[in-house]
């Protein structure tokens, strides 16, 4: 989300879910919404039926393809070469004219970002992404004249070794064409676990307090330290991933993990699980004893989201009242009673809440954005933030008069196409994408439900039947899989959903560990792995074992 924090000033959604159905254009890319949100794709196709056009940007052929106006079958890993071509194709044909003004009186920077589009024609567009040049022409067209026009996205722009790239670059497409600060626009990350977004905002990340007040900035600094009585740190903590790196070389000893299951969801948990046996002290939060629960010292049994109090804020920023629904099973406890009284052990002061609304009360008077917003107010329905105070109605779309730049304008950025980290090679000439299932949620949690599991009880590796044919693979075969970084077994499933020189998994399943095989490379701002992207072999399996036969973990099943 880095890449947006640049651009305008935050990281979220900037529009509202309810405006999409305005849009005169929807541009969906590297996002599978009728699996992975399905509420939101419900009003995508909701909005097709009554005339909005849909793009769709995608190396699989998702759902969404089906309805869409255009659908551009890029190589994973090409968005800023795509999204460059077609920013050429609307500058180039003044496509942009209306918007001119916009330019002139919000942006910054257009000249040196115009130049830098025109460094690369479109034969070079089509040639790193494999989409034709006349489709680039199509597509720039309609999402140049249909406007308001809404871009949304997922992880199939994030989790790159560029993913601040793509999004930097999708930040352009929208400047260029005004679709920012105004209703059924923007730019629109689609936020993953239930509360990410409140959990970024509560300060869960390395740079920032509450309300993405920075580390750094002494005056945020010494209004924290004065609230808590307390000296704080002027540095800015470590990332997740770096934590992992830190750890393995023994620079972290001891850590304290909460809602995590690193050694399935982490890319390359072999070095994963190696950093964490490095440690001197691993403590696990969490409602199941996942696999990484395993591993460690001391686990606290914490309370699941039916068990506690509290708010969860979504992806359009909507902070929500959560209420409990069954009291906490066995000697679990919610979260934040747990961490009260592990600060309170360790001689903190100022841990003596006695509910989650007190610890609300708290936080919002230290945070502008939630000012406004009490448990009151959210009683029966919620209110997005910004909310400054107690008359503000809180803010569907955000932008509509500034950015949260220091000049309140919006950057323009000059970004050049970088490739993925691994590409295809002679000794591993598959690139696997891997994805999520509707039928699953990540590793553990679903496999709980017997029901989940007779949807999709196993992991299948996605071939293309091209691919398939020439290394004589058949269907539901046992397949040996190996990158960089080690090998699993998967059965396969032949189909043109993938293109032919891709494979795509899920990371569903513990006992077919997908992530043995994603690498490490990163994103130099974000730090997240390129999970989208990694060179991979496939080999028959003469004496293959069924997947099922397997000790299926968490389940108690054989
Ligand atoms: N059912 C279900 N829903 C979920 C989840 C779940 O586990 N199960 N998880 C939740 C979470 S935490 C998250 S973050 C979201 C994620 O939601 P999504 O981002 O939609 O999830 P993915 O299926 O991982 O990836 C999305 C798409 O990116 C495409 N893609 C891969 N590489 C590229 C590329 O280089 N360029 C482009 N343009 N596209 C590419 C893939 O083909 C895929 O269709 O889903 C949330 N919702
Ligand atoms: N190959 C590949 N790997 C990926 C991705 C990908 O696209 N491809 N996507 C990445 C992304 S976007 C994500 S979000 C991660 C997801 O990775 P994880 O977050 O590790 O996956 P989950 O299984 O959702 O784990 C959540 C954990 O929280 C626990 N939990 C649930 N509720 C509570 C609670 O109230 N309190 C506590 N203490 N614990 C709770 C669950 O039991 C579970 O162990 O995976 C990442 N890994
Ligand atoms: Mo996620």
């Amino acid at each position: 989300m880095a890449g947006l924090a640049a651009s305008f000033g935050s990281g979220a959604m900037t529009n509202s879910i309810n405006e999409i159905s305005g849009a005169a254009c929807i541009f969906a890319i590297g996002t599978n919404t009728t699996a992975n949100h399905p509420i939101i794709g419900r009003q995508v196709t909701r909005a097709v039926q009554k005339g909005t056009k849909l793009i769709v940007v995608d190396p699989r052929r998702i759902p969404l393809c089906r309805i869409a106006d255009i659908w551009l079958r890029l190589r994973p890993g090409t968005d800023v070469a795509l999204l460059n071509g077609i920013m050429r194709v609307i500058i180039e044909e003044n496509l942009n004219l209306l918007n001119t003004s916009f330019i002139v009186e919000r942006c910054e920077d257009y000249e040196a970002f115009e130049a830098s589009i025109m460094e690369n024609d479109l034969a070079t567009a089509e040639g790193i992404t494999g989409v034709p040049a006349q489709d680039i022409v199509k597509a720039a067209r309609m999402f140049g004249s249909y406007i308001p026009a809404t871009i949304l996205y997922t992880l199939g722009i994030t989790e790159h070794s560029h993913g601040t790239d793509n999004v930097r670059a999708l930040a352009n497409l929208a400047l260029l064409t005004g679709n920012i600060g105004k209703p059924s626009s923007g730019v629109n990350p689609l936020r993953g676990q239930n509360n990410v977004q409140g959990a970024c905002d509560m300060g869960a990340l390395p740079n920032v307090y509450t309300g993405y007040q920075k580390v750094e900035n002494k005056k945020v600094r010494e209004k924290f330290e004065k609230a808590w009585n307390c000296k704080l740190s002027p540095s800015n903590g470590l990332t997740l991933t770096d934590m992992f790196e830190a750890a393995h070389e023994g620079k972290i000893k001891a850590l304290y993990l909460k809602g995590q299951d690193p050694v399935v969801t982490n890319a390359d948990t072999t070095f994963i699980e190696k950093a964490i046996s490095h440690l001197e002290l691993f403590v696990v939060q969490d409602i199941f004893l996942t696999e990484t629960a395993r591993l460690a010292d001391v686990v606290l049994p914490a309370a699941s989201f039916a068990e506690k109090d509290g708010t969860f804020t979504n992806t359009e920023r909507r902070v929500q009242r959560v209420r409990k629904a069954i009291e906490p099973k066995g000697n679990s406890r919610p979260d934040w009673m747990i961490i009260c009284d592990i600060a309170k052990s360790m001689g903190a002061e100022g841990f003596d809440f006695g509910s989650p609304q007190e610890i609300f009360e708290e936080m919002r008077g230290l945070t502008p954005s939630y000012g406004g917003i009490t448990y009151e107010r959210i009683e029966k329905s919620g209110l997005q933030w910004p909310c400054p105070d107690h008359e503000h109605p809180g803010t569907p779309y955000l932008y509509s008069a500034r950015f949260s730049t220091p000049s309140g304008r919006a950057k323009f950025a000059s970004i050049s196409y970088r490739p993925p980290a691994e590409t295809a090679s002679h000794e591993y000439p598959f690139i696997l994408v891997t994805r999520r299932s509707a039928f699953h949620y990540h590793a553990v949690m679903t496999h709980k439900v017997e029901g989940f599991d007779e949807l999709r009880g196993e992991e299948h590796i996605e071939i293309h039947p091209a691919d398939a044919a020439s290394l004589e693979i058949q269907e539901e075969e046992v397949i040996k899989v190996t990158s960089r970084r080690g090998s699993i077994k998967a059965k396969t499933k032949i189909t043109e959903v993938v293109p032919a020189g891709v494979v795509c998994m899920t990371f569903n399943f513990a006992e077919t560990r997908t992530n043995i095989l994603t690498s490490r490379a990163m994103d130099p701002i974000t730090k997240t792995p390129e999970f989208k992207v990694c060179a991979v072999k496939i080999e028959r399996e003469e004496s293959a074992y069924l997947m099922k036969d397997y000790m299926r973990w968490g389940t108690g099943k054989t």
